[in-house]
């Protein structure tokens, strides 16, 4: 054995000794995966990745993801271990409240964490969008002898990972994009927690992922650090392929009893095997946390070669920023997630005799206007562009062959074009946006939520926004997807009105930067409604507002409405004043927008006086209460709905002004 060799054995059984510790200490946890994946993690952390742990966040980082989130104590060692700001302590506080090492880890609460992973797949699909972001700015931002955007994106997936359908989607797009700098390391270890994969597991990964035109190699043994470095350079070489490198591990490597056991995946070895396991491995059994001097000191070479790195790449980027100012002004604001002034200049305005209009067209316009404005505004359509009107028509598409275009097309996989659209927003520099019907929205539900809990600034656009799609059918027709979306916490909903809540419910999704924006937009025309009689549209920022009062006085009545349904309230309260009654028709767009708002500007739009409050919405009524009252009422859809055109429909459940209207005057007892 060389020094070196020595050296390598004790920094990989530093991280697994780590692991062990703070499993054991924190009473929960996986110790298993980090022990037997430690090697790979190792040779790629200290010969391959180009980062600089002093600054998390330099922009030309190798992005590297944790897919199998819960070996978190792999990724909390490394971090450690190469100078992160994530003290020791954090480590021996694994899992605790108030932790910077939570038990999956968690985008922006650890410093180099590029994505909260857990969820087995998603960190797969994440590093896919990582990639595809990559190249997208590479292409628009590089220029001959003048490279600012050049890096390679890594992952350690594991059987689960490989086993959930979102990677079989994203793995698919990214070899038919041939995607060249993506580089998975796959924890080959056989083991899932029921057991065996023979259980479940048998299928030829290796010719799978041939088959989606990756380059794959094998490394036999997982502790063969020479043959890792080999293959992770041979994939580098590969250019015009992802790689997959399936190594084969062993969970829980060093452990006498607990080896190659599901066991050892998430539980903590005991004391007493902690122990034996570290005597196996020639460490002293105390204390725990133990971190050889030279093991620190030679991961910590990574600070000053990280320095480097981001020097290096600095003066590159100031020969670039004086040769092309105004490209570099633009990277700037692209990866500070500004928005370039006067991006709003083309959006359009519209006028009552410019409709009727689906609010889908008017949101394709809007992103035709917008585009080239904002050049690094990048998103498509789960094979839908023509009906989610996402296409922007004077830009190509993406393609394997040329990323100089501006349409991404994901392809029937609504699950991996959300979770590939969150790593395009984690990498920075892009704005992402995707397409389907509001639906299928359940296909995407995990990466919402996901963007949710990691505060991107992601727009997903959902058309088809209710049963009004009319013909396809209760398949196609959505009932408790708004309702469904609007139950995950920091996800902004909104549904616009006609073509000009629109546009300000675009402006809303394109300023708000603390999280996901969802639009749900029409299939169906919709009456422009006339602005100088009712009320401005941009209060749609404010989530509700009063649209047509009952001239100055106390309404008898509020109709709320959303999206569709607003013109019919605005109907109904015009034969409601035929009646005698005054009712005021409030448009709401935005639960959560709303709910921002001070009490004091709630209380202007829903007065607590008036409690006679009749909400209108196609969907379930579930959270209407919340607005309506005890003395209001609910008109939504309890059912699935039905094929048969939308008229039709709208009578038949009973969505009409008249309907509206006998509604509004039983509940006032007339
Ligand atoms: C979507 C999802 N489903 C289920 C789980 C629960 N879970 C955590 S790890 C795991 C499987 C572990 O197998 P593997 O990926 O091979 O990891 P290893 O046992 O090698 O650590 C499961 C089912 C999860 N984290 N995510």
């Amino acid at each position: 054995m060389t020094h070196q060799d020595r050296l390598d054995q004790l920094c990989i059984n530093t991280i697994r000794t780590l692991a062990m510790d703070a499993v054991q200490k924190a009473n929960s946890g996986h110790p298993g995966m980090p022990m037997g994946a430690a090697p790979m993690a190792y040779v790629l952390w200290t010969r391959f990745l180009k980062h600089n742990p002093t600054n998390p966040k330099w922009p030309d980082r190798d992005r590297f993801v944790l897919s199998a989130g819960h070996g978190s104590m792999l990724l909390y060692s490394l971090l450690h271990l190469t100078g992160y700001d994530l003290p020791l302590e954090e480590l021996q506080n694994f899992r605790q409240w108030g932790s910077r090492t939570a038990g999956h880890p968690e985008y922006g609460l650890t410093p180099g964490v590029e994505t909260t992973t857990g969820p087995l797949g998603q960190g797969f699909a994440n590093g896919v969008g990582m990639a595809i972001a990559e190249r997208f700015l590479a292409e628009h931002f590089n220029r001959p002898s003048h490279t600012v955007v050049d890096h390679y994106t890594y992952a350690i997936v594991s059987d689960g990972d490989l086993m959930e359908g979102v990677a079989s989607e994203a793995a698919s797009l990214a070899g038919h994009l041939g995607l060249g700098k993506l580089i998975y390391l796959y924890d080959d270890n056989h083991i899932s927690i029921e057991g065996s994969t023979d259980l479940t597991f048998t299928e030829d990964v290796e010719r799978r992922f041939k088959a989606y035109g990756w380059h794959v190699q094998r490394v036999n043994d997982g502790n063969d650090l020479a043959a890792i470095a080999a293959a992770i350079e041979a994939a580098q070489a590969t250019t015009e392929h992802p790689s997959l490198i399936m190594v084969r591990t062993h969970i829980a490597y060093g452990s006498p009893n607990k080896q190659d056991t599901a066991e050892a995946h998430g539980a903590p070895l005991g004391e007493e095997e902690v122990r034996r396991t570290k005597e196996n491995l020639k460490w002293p059994t105390e204390p725990p946390f133990y971190i050889p001097d030279e093991v620190l000191s030679h991961f910590r070479e990574a600070v000053e070669r990280g320095r480097a790195w981001e020097a290096e790449w600095q003066a590159r980027f100031e020969a670039y920023a004086a040769e092309y100012p105004q490209l570099a002004a633009e990277w700037q604001t692209a990866m500070n997630g500004q928005l370039p002034v006067g991006w709003d200049a083309d959006l359009p305005h519209f006028v009552p005799a410019d409709g009727p209009l689906a609010t889908r067209e008017v949101s394709g316009q809007i992103l035709n206007a917008i585009a080239p404005y904002l050049p690094t505004l990048l998103g498509g359509s789960a094979d839908l562009a023509p009906s989610n009107n996402t296409l922007l028509k004077k830009y190509d598409s993406i393609t394997g062959d040329d990323f100089s275009g501006r349409n991404l097309h994901f392809g029937v996989r609504e699950h991996a074009m959300g979770s590939i659209s969150n790593g395009m927003a984690l990498h920075g520099g892009l704005i992402p946006y995707t397409g389907t019907f509001l639906v299928f929205s359940d296909y995407m539900r995990p990466p919402i939520r996901l963007a949710a809990m990691m505060d991107l600034p992601m727009i997903f656009i959902f058309t088809h926004d209710s049963v009004w799609l009319g013909e396809d059918g209760p398949t196609h027709q959505p009932i408790e997807q708004l309702a469904a979306l609007r139950a995950i916490p920091n996800l902004i909903v909104l549904r616009p009105a006609d073509a000009t809540e629109t546009v300000e419910a675009w402006r809303v999704a394109l300023t708000h930067r603390e999280g996901p924006v969802a639009l749900a937009l029409t299939r169906q025309k919709l009456p422009v409604l006339d602005r100088t009689e009712l009320a401005d549209a941009d209060k749609v920022a404010r989530g509700g507002y009063v649209l047509a009062d009952a001239d100055g006085e106390q309404p008898d009545l509020i109709l709320i409405a959303t999206g569709s349904e607003v013109h019919l309230a605005l109907e109904a309260r015009q034969q409601l004043a035929v009646q005698g009654v005054k009712a005021r028709v409030v448009s709401m767009p935005s639960w959560e927008l709303f709910e921002q708002q001070p009490q004091t500007y709630r209380d202007q739009v829903l007065p607590p006086t008036v409690t006679a409050r009749l909400a209108i919405e196609a969907g379930v009524p579930q959270g209407w209460h919340h607005y309506v009252g005890p003395a209001g009422e609910v008109i939504g859809l309890n059912r699935f709905g039905a094929s048969a055109p939308h008229k039709t429909l709208m009578e038949k459940f009973g969505f009409t002004a008249e309907s509206i209207t006998s509604r509004a005057l039983a509940l006032l007892g007339r």
